[in-house]
């Protein structure tokens, strides 16, 4: 095994990524950290103009303060009534709980017809070296439509308002595996997973993916 890659920080303090993120990488040999396996952090200014940006500067943030390896996501729900808001700004749309943005959400869409509902996720997870050098960058997008109201307890943040195309029911009703098989975050983390278990195998060197 590559010695540079034995513990991978999964940086972020949303614990619904968590959640997910240990499902997808979770069986793979090696020890994954959490944020309160450390003292508080500060979490960085998410001032990005991309979600690549946003992940990159999250993942070496966390990088440079721990020493591991780390990887960030940063996600959003572009709705097309919207112009593609709230977007990067998902987490900081109305507040502070997840009830609150979905409620402002809705009741922005008040005037948008059924057709008009039209809305995708997007996840960019970013892994950087203990270095804070880019080595991945992976993006995954889930098309779906905005549900005329909250449904469910599954997931979190927007999913109860999000229906996944090809389903009738939103992410917080439908099993999580679904979620865990369909959603913008599974095919990032699916890209992901992919480039940790080449380095696993040793099959690609620090040097090689930075570069
Ligand atoms: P970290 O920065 O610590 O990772 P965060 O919640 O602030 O946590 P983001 O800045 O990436 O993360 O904000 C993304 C927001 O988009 C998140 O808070 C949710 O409101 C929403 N979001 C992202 N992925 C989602 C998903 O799979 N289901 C529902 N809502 C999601």
């Amino acid at each position: 095994m590559n010695k540079q890659l034995q513990e991978l920080l999964i940086a972020t303090s949303n614990q619904g990524k968590v959640t997910e993120i240990k499902s997808a990488l979770g069986d793979l040999p090696l020890e994954l950290r959490l944020l309160q396996n450390y003292s508080p952090i500060a979490p960085p200014d998410e001032n990005g103009t991309s979600y690549e940006e946003n992940a990159i500067l999250k993942a070496a943030a966390y990088a440079g303060h721990t020493g591991c390896w780390a990887l960030a996501d940063d996600s959003g729900l572009e709705v097309e009534y919207l112009q593609g808001a709230p977007g990067l700004k998902s987490a900081r749309f109305g507040g502070p709980s997840d009830s609150d943005r979905v409620d402002l959400l809705l009741s922005k869409l008040t005037e948008a017809g059924a057709h008009q509902r039209e809305a995708r996720f997007v996840c960019v997870v970013a892994i950087v070296d203990s270095e804070a050098t880019v080595l991945n960058i992976a993006r995954g997008e889930c098309t779906g439509t905005i549900a005329q109201a909250p449904a469910g307890n599954g997931g979190f943040g927007y999913d109860p308002i999000f229906i996944p195309q090809g389903y009738a029911s939103s992410f917080g009703e439908l099993p999580i595996e679904v979620k865990d098989r369909t959603s913008h975050r599974a095919l990032a983390l699916a890209a992901t997973r992919a480039f940790l278990m080449s380095f696993l195998d040793g099959n690609l060197t620090a040097s090689e993916a930075g570069s």
